[in-house]
């Protein structure tokens, strides 16, 4: 059954102050009743439900002077998220985290490097999320854990895990771009990441995408991270997401991406985030999530 240690812990992060709508905060759940534990049991992990870490909706978004939506609350969440990953690695056990929005990357991300200080990221999104303050058109947050990740952005937020605990740009793969700000292009441009947008995808197809996104993330690192954004898939496979993007990645196309970077044995960790079953239909959305859960675990070998 694929590389991956037979303990799994299964964190939730109920958060969605880092996004624009309300509503992914209850993915976690969603996730769960669209079989979650039941699968990764089937498929013969031993599973640890660690329950939910809990954001608190602040009385105001605002702290003064900061442009940053909800800045106290997705730093405390992330905090705490950054300590359970690393403690649970710290067990020997695969931390699979549950969203949430996109800014709970932050605190997974910061958790993992405590263990693999030479991470390389593959990153699903129709989104850069690689904005910093000065660049984000919201102030969302949900846009910036690339960037925070990166060591850039509010220090609040790359003090999460240590300022030099930081990725580098050169092991950074993103997969299903087609949604890119401004201010974002020109960062990718001059740090130097690697993106496969859905234009390279339609041209290479995703064999050959994802056999080059596996080497530059993996070769030459202590193992790969996988944060994937639902947005990345087309919203007729996933409308249940605040920001859809037509044109994403097929069925079949995010499936099998997650099932060559099982076949790579490189994975350490993943998560799935920006769930929201409020805008969902029947819970669609997460039960896509459950279904990649098991392509990345290793369900279809035989
Ligand atoms: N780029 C926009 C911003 O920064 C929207 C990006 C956030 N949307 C997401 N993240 N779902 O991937 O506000
Ligand atoms: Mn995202
Ligand atoms: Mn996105
Ligand atoms: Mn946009």
């Amino acid at each position: 059954k694929s590389s991956i240690n037979a303990k799994l812990s299964l964190i939730g992060v109920a958060i969605d102050l880092g996004a624009g709508t309300p509503g992914v905060s209850l993915g976690p759940s969603a996730i769960r009743y669209a079989g979650a534990i039941d699968k990764l049991t089937g498929l013969g992990y031993e599973v640890k439900d660690e329950g939910n870490i809990m954001a608190n909706k602040p009385i105001s978004p605002k702290t003064d002077g900061i442009k940053l939506n909800n800045l106290d609350e997705v730093v405390r969440v992330n905090t705490e998220l950054c300590s359970k990953v690393a403690e649970v690695m710290q067990e020997g056990r695969f931390p699979l985290v549950m969203g949430g929005d996109h800014s709970i990357a932050i605190g997974t991300i910061a958790g993992v490097l405590q263990h693999k200080k030479n991470l390389g990221v593959i990153w699903f999104d129709a989104h850069g999320d690689i904005n910093t303050e000065e660049t984000s058109p919201s102030g969302n947050i949900h846009g910036m854990p690339v960037a925070v990740s990166m060591g850039y952005g509010h220090e609040r937020l790359t003090g999460i895990g240590g300022k030099d605990n930081k990725l580098q740009t050169d092991k950074f793969v993103f997969i299903g771009s087609r949604d890119l700000d401004a201010g974002e292009r020109k960062v990718l441009k001059d740090l130097g990441v690697t993106v496969f947008t859905m234009h390279e995808i339609d041209r290479l197809g995703m064999t050959e995408v994802i056999e080059r996104a596996i080497k530059i993330a993996g070769d030459g690192t202590d193992g790969i991270h996988v944060s994937f954004d639902m947005d990345s898939m087309d919203p007729i496979y996933a409308p249940g997401t605040g920001t859809r993007v037509p044109g994403g990645l097929t069925y079949r196309e995010s499936h099998l991406a997650l099932e060559m970077i099982a076949l790579s044995e490189k994975l350490v960790s993943a998560e799935f985030v920006e769930v929201n079953p409020i805008i969902d239909n029947n819970n669609q959305t997460a039960k896509a999530a459950v279904a990649l859960m098991g392509s990345l675990l290793g369900e279809w070998l035989i």
